[in-house]
C-alpha cells in the first residue's frame, strides 16, 4: 500500500526550536504519522510552552533546554536522546532567528547571530546526528529554508544570507551522505502567519492592514498567508520512506510565490 510509505511508526524525530509555530505543526504532523517528538529550545519558558502545547495535542513529546549554537550542548542532548528515547531517524533544523535591520545600520555581531542561529545551527545539529544515522543504515535532515533562500528584500540581508546558505547546505549534506541512505532536503515556506511574522501582519492605527500584508497577499496566487498546518504533508512527505529517492530538494510551500511575477497594473 503507498500510504505506508508515508508513516513515520516507531521513528525518532528531533524537531529543533518545536515549541510553536512551523516547528510544532511538523512535530505534530510526524506525531500523527506514528514518530516519537523530541524538541528544544534556548530558554526554559520556551520548553515550557511546546510541553504544554503537545500536552493538549495529546502527544508525549519530551523537551530540551539546549542551545543549539553551543556544540557540546548539542552533542550531550543527542546522546541523551539516544540512551533515553533512541537513535535519531529524522532531524528537523526548525530553530531560527530574524532580524529586521537596513543593512547599513546592521551591527556585524547582529549579522553574525543570525548567521550562527540560521546556517552554523543545522550545520552542528546535522553533525550531531549524522553518525548515529550512518550506523542506523538511514536518516532524514529537513532544513527549513525561507523565500529568502531565493529572493532578496530590504532589511534581511543576514537571514537571506544565512538561508541561502542553508540551501547549498542542504545539497552538500546530500551530495556528502547520499551513499549512506541519508536524504537531506529544505523546506522553504512561504509567508506563514507566525509570531515571526507577526510584525508584518499588525493592524495600523487607522484600522487597515498593514502594507506589508497589503504586499504579501497581492504577491502570493493563492491570495493569502500560509499557515503552520500547511507545512505538515510536505514535512511528513520529505520524512518518510516516500521520498527515499528525492535528495538536496527544496520543496518550497509557498502558495506559488516564486512562480509569479505580480499581479499586473489594472
Ligand atoms: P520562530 O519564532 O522563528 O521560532 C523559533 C523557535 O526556535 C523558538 O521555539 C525558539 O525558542 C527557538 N530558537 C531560536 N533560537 C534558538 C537557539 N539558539 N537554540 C534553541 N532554540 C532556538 O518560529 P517560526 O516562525 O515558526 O519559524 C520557524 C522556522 O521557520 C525558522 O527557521 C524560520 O526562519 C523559518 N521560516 C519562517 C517563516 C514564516 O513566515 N514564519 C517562513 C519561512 C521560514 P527560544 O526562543 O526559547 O530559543
Ligand atoms: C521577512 C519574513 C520572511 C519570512 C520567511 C519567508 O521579514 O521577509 O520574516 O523572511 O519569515 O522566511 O519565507
Amino acid at each position: 500500500m503507498i500510504l505506508n510509505s508515508f508513516s513515520l511508526e516507531g521513528k525518532v524525530a528531533l524537531v529543533t526550536g518545536a515549541a510553536y509555530g512551523i516547528g510544532l505543526a511538523i512535530a505534530r504532523a510526524f506525531a500523527e504519522a506514528g514518530a516519537k517528538i523530541v524538541f528544544n529550545c534556548s530558554r526554559q519558558e520556551t520548553v515550557d510552552r511546546g510541553l504544554a502545547a503537545y500536552k493538549e495535542l495529546g502527544i508525549d513529546a519530551k523537551g530540551y533546554l539546549c542551545d543549539v549554537t553551543d556544540e557540546e550542548a548539542v552533542r550531550a542532548m543527542v546522546a541523551d536522546i539516544e540512551k533515553t528515547v533512541g537513535t535519531i531517524d529524522i532531524l528537523v533544523n526548525n530553530a531560527g532567528i530574524i532580524k529586521r535591520i537596513p543593512m547599513e545600520n546592521m551591527d556585524v555581531e547582529d549579522f553574525r547571530r543570525v548567521v550562527d542561529v540560521d546556517l552554523i545551527v543545522p550545520f552542528i545539529c546535522a553533525k550531531a546526528v549524522i553518525p548515529g544515522m550512518i550506523r542506523k543504515g538511514h536518516g532524514k535532515i529537513i532544513n527549513i529554508c525561507s523565500m529568502m533562500s531565493e529572493l532578496g528584500r530590504e532589511t534581511v540581508s543576514a537571514y537571506a544570507a544565512a538561508k541561502g546558505g542553508l540551501k547549498m547546505l542542504t545539497r552538500n549534506i546530500c551530495s556528502e551522505y547520499g551513499a549512506n541512505n541519508i536524504q537531506c532536503n529544505g523546506i522553504g515556506p512561504g509567508y506563514i502567519a507566525t509570531e515571526q511574522t507577526a510584525p508584518l501582519r499588525e493592524i495600523q492605527p487607522d484600522g487597515s492592514r498593514h502594507p506589508f500584508d497589503q504586499f504579501i497577499i497581492a504577491k502570493t496566487p493563492a491570495e493569502r498567508w500560509g499557515t503552520p498546518e500547511d507545512l505538515m504533508g510536505p514535512a511528513v512527505f520529505l520524512a518518510s520512506d516516500a521520498s527515499n529517492f528525492v535528495n538536496g530538494h527544496v520543496l518550497y510551500v509557498d502558495g506559488g510565490i516564486l512562480a509569479y511575477i505580480g499581479k499586473q497594473p489594472k
